[in-house]
């Protein structure tokens, strides 16, 4: 475990290629039950270049209306699947909070997707740490202080790599900087897929 701020820790392998593929086999369920869905910008309606999908009682949704978390998916109108046993210890292992989580936001990364810096506050409360879970290709992470424009630092996430954002570094700004395509064979075509798990409520 290495911690690089108060409060971000970072898990480099904490997911072995057999780990990884038993939690992609689990996401592959998830993602039939409730398919990937392309979220848009509140007021622009401009699209998202990453595509989303839940797992968990709550899920994160962005629509013209706002961001908010509701209990279904926007499409099928149906409740997310249940968070399989596999993130929950995810969680239980990394987390060090007393409490599960209630959401697990699936973002799908094509070679193109990014996410531009931001901060995550439509969460009712940020005593609880956000713990996400890169999965397939690596990409570079852009992670700073309390602006969008102050200063900040990139890593490089690779599949099975965990990181935990809580206390000071929970209200970051954060975003992907690029996607390295094909840099991993777990995916197939080549994709990254990122898990954050949240206490929502
Ligand atoms: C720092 N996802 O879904 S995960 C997001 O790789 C999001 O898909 C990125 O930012 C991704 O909101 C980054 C790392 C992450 C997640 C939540 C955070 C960093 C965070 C919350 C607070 C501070
Ligand atoms: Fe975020």
């Amino acid at each position: 475990m290495l911690t690089l701020k108060p409060g971000l820790r970072l898990y480099k392998t904490a997911l072995d290629r057999a780990a990884q593929q038993a939690l992609l086999a689990d996401l592959r369920d998830i993602l039939r039950q409730a398919p990937l869905f392309q979220p848009v910008m509140p007021h622009s309606g401009k699209a998202f270049s990453v595509r989303m999908s839940n797992c968990g009682p709550l899920g994160w949704v962005s629509d013209i209306s706002g961001y908010r978390y509701q209990e279904t998916h926007p499409e099928t109108g149906r409740a997310w699947p249940p968070m399989p046993e596999s993130i929950l210890r995810l969680w239980r292992d990394h987390a060090d909070y007393d409490g599960a989580p209630d959401a697990c936001l699936i973002n799908f990364y094509d070679a193109l997707a990014r996410m531009g810096p931001h901060q995550d506050r439509d969460e009712i409360s940020f005593d609880a740490p956000i713990l996400s879970v890169s999965l397939g290709d690596s990409c570079r992470f852009r992670y700073g202080g309390e602006t969008r424009s102050g200063p900040s630092e990139t890593i490089r996430l690779d599949s099975g790599d965990i990181l935990v954002f809580g206390g000071p570094a929970r209200k970051m700004f954060h975003g992907v900087d690029k996607i390295l395509p094909g840099t991993s064979t777990l995916l197939s075509p080549p994709a990254r897929i990122n898990l954050t798990l949240r206490r929502a409520r």
